[in-house]
């Protein structure tokens, strides 16, 4: 009986982490199948749209999750998570799908408390062509290197063997030079300390086919989703992949217009590619031009992410030129052009844990002068990594070929995705202690409330209605940014009722918006009347809706 029971437990507990679907990566025709599979089940509260066809053909689709019982959706606040912007990382995608079947089918009590209380939208997989392909950009032909040719150059398997890795060429005019330590790794010479480059190192196996020197510089297609939203986009940033426009993708188009049509959302998350890591944003501007209300929120929510996930939390990169701050992000515009509290959640990174001691202590030895460059730490021990639990596959060993434009080369090096794509049977752990967090986000969201509703009769059919608005939650009606960008709701409170005449003020009342536990003023009203129930209401975008019924005179 006891073991039993025990074996009932333990199997309870770890059922969900067993669960073949959290365990392996869906093509689109399975997730589409699930999706669809979760509306069946889970009528009352799961519905699946699709908000935009690809040019390959496939449906970018939006869940919304909300107990509908519950009243409507579109009227409560709510949190927005996003998966698979870049296609090369589907970690991210099969993130946003595993916390979407844990928060619909979790039977634990804040769960459904806040699947009652708020609304979850997923866009789980917003670049549907290239998490099936694993390609970072999409199909549009597209001029990555600004020479007025289309995809002239892209990469190629120039030695047959089947897969595109990297070439190297001996050549003294080169930057790079073969490590000591691990012969298959490349570091660039320190000519600061008088070091010389003996090879160049091409990024992608080629051919060169445009004959402009450069090797595989302009692939078919390629425009990043995450370079290609309507806020601080640039045509020509470095490295490439704006587009022609902002929101020329049929995906980031409707991205864009999901979150202008949706104005209930206060918070968003996109699981994206690799770093162990959450970002925030702003990049563009300075934290000191953000008030403290909303750098505290951003930096509140993004502790509580660290406690709840044991991953690391801090501001977006915002590096000066040369490297580039990146430009035409969703992340900046669901914050500084929408007023939406936005993370970027980074869930795999080199898994340091599984390199053998060993090899760590071999990956960490200095040079001469006792300096090592981390990128070379981090790339030695990428390549134990891959020796241990890839059986070295995910690197190709060097090997000469006569290239037949640049004659004796290397070609070798990482096979796509390698350091891009978790092992499978690592997802389960990535995604399960996402939904913890995204409760208690759900638990700090602005919710408006009427408090000391009251009518007394003033004689002759008089009769004076007040009440306050107050904002029961963490987070303010309106961010900062969202009044900056004069996107904030108004906090509406009115007064409804049959055949009745205000008269002092207007029935609808307009408030500015209130921040996190703030109460309003009284909101009085004279009415004349029949002695009869009236309503209260009070509402605003983003923190819901309320309503009180009150007896005139009572
Ligand atoms: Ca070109
Ligand atoms: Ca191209
Ligand atoms: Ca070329």
């Amino acid at each position: 009986m006891r073991l039993a029971l025990l074996f009932l437990l333990a199997s309870s507990l770890t059922s969900a982490e067993d669960d073949p679907r959290f365990r392996e990566y869906h093509d689109y025709a399975s997730l589409t199948a699930i999706l669809s599979g979760l509306t069946d089940k889970h009528p009352d509260l799961v519905s699946v749209t699709p908000l935009a066809e690809t040019k390959g053909g496939r449906k970018v689709w939006a869940v919304e999750v909300a107990d509908r019982s519950a009243g409507a959706p579109s009227e409560r606040p709510a949190i927005l998570i996003l998966g698979g912007l870049s296609g090369e990382q589907p970690a991210g995608a099969e993130a946003a799908l595993a916390v979407l079947l844990r928060l619909v089918e979790s039977t634990d009590e804040a769960t459904v408390a806040a699947r009652r209380s708020c609304t979850f939208y997923f866009l789980p997989r917003v670049h549907p062509d290239g998490v099936e392909a694993r390609r970072a950009g999409t199909v549009t032909p597209y001029d990555d290197d600004h020479d007025g040719l289309v995809d002239e150059d892209p990469p190629a398997d120039v030695d047959g063997d089947g897969l595109i890795v990297a070439m190297r060429k001996k050549d003294p005019a080169g930057e790079w030079l073969i490590d000591s330590v691990d012969p298959r790794a490349m570091r660039k010479a320190d000519t600061s300390r008088g070091e010389r480059g003996e090879y160049v190192l091409y990024a992608s196996e080629g051919l060169d086919a445009d004959g402009d020197g450069r090797v595989a510089e302009d692939d078919i297609g390629g425009v990043l989703l995450d370079r290609n939203f309507p806020i601080h986009w640039q045509a020509r940033p470095d490295p490439a992949g704006a587009g022609w426009s902002a929101v020329c993708e049929p995906e980031t188009r409707a991205v864009a217009e999901f979150f202008l049509a949706h104005r209930n959302i206060d918070v968003a998350v996109h699981y994206a590619g690799t770093g162990n890591v959450l970002y925030w944003p702003p990049a563009w501007l300075e934290e000191r031009e953000v008030p403290g209300e909303d750098v505290g929120i951003l930096h509140r929510l993004a502790e509580e992410y660290s406690k709840a996930t044991g991953l690391d939390a801090r501001r977006v990169r915002r590096d000066a030129p040369p490297i580039g701050r990146p430009t035409g992000t969703w992340l900046d515009w669901a914050y500084e052009g929408r007023g939406i509290y936005a993370f970027e959640a980074c869930l795999w990174d080199l898994p340091e844990g599984d390199v053998p001691a060993e090899a760590k202590t071999r990956a960490e030895t200095k040079d001469a002068e006792g300096r090592l460059d981390d990128a070379l730490r981090r790339e030695r021990m990428w390549l134990s990594w891959s020796d241990v639990k890839l059986g070295g596959k995910g690197f190709v060993p060097w090997h000469a070929f006569q290239h037949p434009t640049l004659g004796e080369v290397e070609v070798g090096g990482w096979r796509a995705g390698a350091r891009e794509v978790p092992p499978a049977e690592s997802l389960s752990a990535l995604s399960e202690k996402q939904l913890p967090w995204l409760i208690q986000v759900a638990g700090h969201l602005p919710r408006v409330e009427l408090i000391g509703v009251e009518s007394k009769s003033l004689g002759g059919g008089h009769y004076s209605v007040r009440a306050r608005a107050r904002n029961a939650g963490y987070l303010p009606t309106a961010s900062w940014q969202a009044r900056r960008a004069q996107e904030a709701g108004p906090v509406v409170v009115e007064l409804a009722g049959e055949g009745l005449i205000v008269t002092m003020g207007q029935a609808r009342r307009v408030l500015a918006p209130l921040a996190g536990g703030e109460t309003s003023d009284w909101i009085e009203w004279v009415v004349k009347s029949e002695p009869r129930d009236v309503l209260v209401r009070a509402w605003t975008p983003r923190a819901g809706r309320a309503e009180v019924r009150v007896r005139l005179g009572e």
